[in-house]
């Protein structure tokens, strides 16, 4: 008997990658910039909304998708600081967010009457590095207390994201994390990566972080445009 093989995981990434062109292409026919946090499960992608949301909601219209595998708590979090869209996606198990889903999330949002979209994906450093969902770019999130190996031994993530953010700077007294070595790690698997070094609990670093969010709302305003 003959065997046909059939690559049904090519056939759902091929599905996905179409579905991440259209939603790129509605995002950029309104000028709308969007960010997908990635990050180990607690490095705290959800704090960092949570304050940007809360420290620069006056000034940028800015929208959240969360993915969660169960619960809505993030979103719950992030509502209590806008009044505009939290759209949670429990993904009953999947272990990243997908192209269709923010899709679906783009059609409850007014979009020309936004400034900025936030992806926040599931927790962990391995699936959502493979799944395109059309943002703008991908933003690793890790902390001090991670250790500093985390960009090579998942190295896709870290190749995958053109800006990192370092986070819980604030605990760097208390833990053994070498922060230059942390950063050569991940320039090891990706030279280009920009990075930032934050405390989403003291607000540490978060000045710089605002500035890019502006900058690529506001390209115009970009130092050197
Ligand atoms: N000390 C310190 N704690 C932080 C910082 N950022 C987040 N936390 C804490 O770390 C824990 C996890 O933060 P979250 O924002 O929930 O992390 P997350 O990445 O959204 O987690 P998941 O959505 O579960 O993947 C919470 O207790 C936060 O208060 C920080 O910069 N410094
Ligand atoms: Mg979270």
């Amino acid at each position: 008997m003959a065997i046909r093989r059939i690559d049904v995981r090519e056939r759902v990434m091929e599905k996905n990658d179409e579905l991440a062109a259209d939603v790129r292409a509605r995002l950029q026919a309104h000028g709308v910039p969007s960010f997908n946090l990635v990050s180990s499960p607690g490095s705290g992608k959800t704090l960092l909304l949570e304050r940007t949301l809360q420290e620069l909601g006056s000034e940028l219209r800015m929208a959240v998708v969360t993915g969660d595998v169960q619960t809505q708590n993030d979103a719950d979090r992030l509502a209590r600081w806008t009044d505009r869209l939290i759209h949670a996606v429990v993904t009953g198990g999947a272990c990243h967010l997908d192209a269709r889903q923010v899709g679906a999330a783009l059609e409850d949002l007014d979009l020309a009457a936004l400034d900025l979209l936030f992806v926040e994906n599931v927790g962990n450093l391995v699936c959502p590095a493979s799944w395109d969902l059309g943002e703008t770019a991908k933003v690793v999130v890790f902390s001090v207390t991670e250790g500093e190996d985390k960009p090579v031994k998942y190295p896709k993530m870290f190749r995958m994201a053109r800006y990192a953010v370092l986070n819980k700077m604030d605990l760097l007294p208390y833990v053994p994390f070498d922060v230059d070595r942390a950063v050569a790690y991940a320039r090891e698997v990706n030279p280009e990566l920009v990075f930032f070094f934050t405390s989403a609990l003291t607000g540490e670093g978060l000045a710089s972080w605002y500035e890019f969010l502006r900058a690529q709302v506001h390209p115009a305003a970009r130092p050197g445009a």
